[in-house]
């Protein structure tokens, strides 16, 4: 156990930007986001409330320790990121993104475009970071034999590469900021594990890519939302060493959707 975490592994709150910005959304709103600080799918949901400076209330749950009645009323999954607003709930990341949006059309910048051809443009490439990119890495960090890190990194690069080569810049679709680049950036902000565990670099994307991704990750929502790299890094220990038991690694090894 890691001095400082609870028996999960998990450090229990949200440390560094992300601690400065959890204080400031204690106090009670219609809208509540059941978070988990080391979440990339949380992260999503949390990007997308900052963005459009829509009012919320945080609270952390450990999703692998604490399925409470309430928290399991709310999303039956047992999963983190779930939201209740006005005495209903939701769950699953891309469903809140696009629900924020649709919710609260007042809340500016918009994550989904006008333009009903670039809408459906958008939602082709989330597909693409949720079915592919996701996946790819999650296979890459949970490997354990070199040929079969070597084998899953290099389809790592090639979706990766496939999306790099479409982004029209300084955004995926260009001035925008979109639910496509809101999907990625979680994975983007944690690449480092891959970087440090399992030789990947952005380099070897290429420079769009490289240029892209720094884009991204220095997005002031994201930078407000992004807690110390060293407890991300305690966090995916369990997944490097392929022992965590969660929903998604299950998933995972199971080859079924995450
Ligand atoms: N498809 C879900 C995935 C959410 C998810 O896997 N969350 C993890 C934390 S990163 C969780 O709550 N795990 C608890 C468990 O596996 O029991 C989404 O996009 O929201």
């Amino acid at each position: 156990m890691v001095a400082g975490s609870d028996d999960h592994g998990i450090y229990p709150v949200a440390t560094g930007r992300a601690a400065e910005t959890v204080q400031e959304h204690q106090h009670p709103q219609d809208l509540v986001l059941y978070a988990g600080w080391f979440c990339p799918f949380v992260h999503r949901a949390w990007i997308t409330l900052e963005e459009k400076g829509i009012p919320y209330q945080y609270k952390e749950v450990n999703p692998y320790k604490d399925k409470e009645k309430h928290f399991l009323d709310i999303n039956p999954k047992g999963l983190v990121p779930a939201i209740e607003y006005k005495g209903k709930s939701l769950y699953e990341s891309l469903i809140l993104c696009e629900f924020f949006e649709d919710a609260f059309p007042e809340h500016k910048p918009h994550i989904l475009p006008e333009d009903s051809f670039d809408r459906a443009q958008v939602r082709l490439w989330t597909d693409h970071v949720a079915k592919q990119i996701v996946p790819a890495f999650i296979r890459t960090v949970m490997a354990q034999e070199p040929k079969e890190q070597e084998h899953h990194l290099e389809e790592f690069y090639r979706v990766l590469g496939t999306l790099a080569e479409s982004v029209r810049g300084p955004y995926f679709l260009g001035e925008q900021f979109t639910l496509v680049d809101i999907a990625l950036v979680p994975w983007v902000v944690r690449d480092f594990v891959l970087a440090e565990n399992r030789g990947y670099s952005r380099e070897a994307v290429g420079q769009k890519w490289k240029e892209y991704a720094k884009r991204l990750e220095s997005r002031e929502s994201v930078v407000r939302t992004q807690s110390d790299k060293k407890h991300y890094a305690e966090f995916y220990g369990q997944y490097l060493r392929n022992e965590a038991q969660g929903a998604m690694a299950k998933a995972i090894r199971a080859g079924r959707p995450i």
